[in-house]
């Protein structure tokens, strides 16, 4: 049985600031991965049209963003850091996943009834055909893992429903090509020309929930600014945000099981152990039976020990844009090399003369 060549991709929108979540569910990790693997890590704009079609900052945002990667400590050099609407052949691709998935499968995301909200009639076609960009985003470099929060979860499991229903469809054509490899699907050998993903979701702090709402995603869109810790925050900005968390009367547990029915409790521990690198079980056996008025300010203080470096690195190379764009460039130039390869393997599968 042949392997798929382990490759891993994932992608941040430009919609905001970058918050502690997108840092301890995405960036994180990706700077881990790049240890034992070939990465792409990839801005993804076009998905920031969904919500809000005019961005007076896109610039800025991209930029932005771009300078996260590069101060948590991607190496555009050794791996791929662009921005997505530098290579087209993304949106090629999911013009034919289009054409792949079915409505079905499409009316079943929950994020775009959370993010559509009440008046759905007037929500982009882009933002329902969102998860369909982000299978092609993928599957244009038949990448194999992607590391993302947990929220992107049931996104990567319609990547691989596509990937699979294409693999089927088109078997015949992929066979005599030469272009697919055997996967293992279930029990089945399938000769397959995409992978099926592999999404990456592990960690203390797959989903940081809001400092003001243990039951809410810690998110960009977030209206209350004291809901999340932004990369660009301050010290000051970081102790008063964490000092006003929500939280309830009680003292720690001194077992995770404890943790249960006490959702921003279990929140600050799990941001504690990401932040430290731990177990929650490792910081409940230091902290447990300890008050929130002693736990919070060592949290505080190692919040501002991992990110402070971050922030001051994002600012310095945010002086210099023309910095950011040729690093953008550079990886832009690189994934297009490799993306409309597998583009000309995917007309020549589905009989597009070219
Ligand atoms: N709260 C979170 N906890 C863990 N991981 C998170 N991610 C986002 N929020 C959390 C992960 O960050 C990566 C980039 O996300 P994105 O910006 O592309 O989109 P998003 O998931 O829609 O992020 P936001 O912050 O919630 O933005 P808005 O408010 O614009 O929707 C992804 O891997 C995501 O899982």
């Amino acid at each position: 049985m042949t392997e798929f060549k382990p490759l891993v991709f994932s992608g941040v929108q430009p919609t905001g600031n970058l918050h502690l979540g997108n840092y301890l569910g995405a960036i994180r990790k990706f700077v881990a991965l790049q240890e034992n693997n070939d990465c792409i890590y990839c801005v993804v704009d076009m998905h920031a049209l969904t919500a809000q079609l005019v961005h007076e900052d896109m610039a800025t945002q991209i930029r932005s963003i771009t300078a996260a990667f590069l101060a948590a400590g991607i190496d555009p050099e050794k791996h791929i850091v662009f921005n997505q609407s530098q290579v087209p052949q993304h949106a090629e691709l999911a013009w034919i996943f289009n054409c792949v998935a079915r409505i079905g499968w499409m009316n079943r995301m929950t994020q775009f009834k959370d993010k559509a909200g009440k008046d759905r009639e007037q929500a982009s076609l882009g933002l329902y055909a969102y998860p369909s960009l982000m299978a092609a985003d993928i599957l244009v470099y038949r990448a194999t893992h992607v590391p993302v929060g947990d929220d992107q979860k049931q996104h990567l499991e319609l990547a691989r429903d596509i990937a699979m229903k294409f693999n089927m469809d088109f078997h015949d054509k992929i066979v005599p090509t030469g272009l697919g490899i055997d996967i293992k699907v279930g029990e089945e050998p399938v000769h397959a020309y995409f992978p099926m993903v592999e999404p990456l979701i592990d960690g203390p702090a797959p989903r940081v929930m809001s400092l003001k709402d243990g039951t809410k995603k810690m998110s960009k869109s977030d209206p209350s600014d004291l809901s999340r810790i932004n990369l660009m925050d301050d010290q000051e900005a970081i102790s008063k945000k964490i000092r006003k968390a929500k939280t309830d009367p009680d003292a720690l547990p001194s077992e995770t099981e404890g943790l249960k029915g006490r959702p921003e409790a279990d929140n600050l521990v799990g941001i504690f152990a990401a932040l430290a690198d731990k177990s929650k079980a490792d910081v409940l056996s230091e902290f447990g039976g300890q008050q929130f008025s002693v736990f919070k300010p060592a949290l505080i203080d190692l919040a501002v020990d991992v990110l402070a470096p971050i922030n001051a690195e994002m600012r310095r190379l945010m002086e210099d844009p023309g910095h950011i764009d040729a690093v953008l460039r550079d990886g832009g130039e690189r994934a297009r090399t490799r993306a409309e390869k597998t583009m000309n393997e995917v007309r020549d599968i589905i009989g597009f003369v070219r």
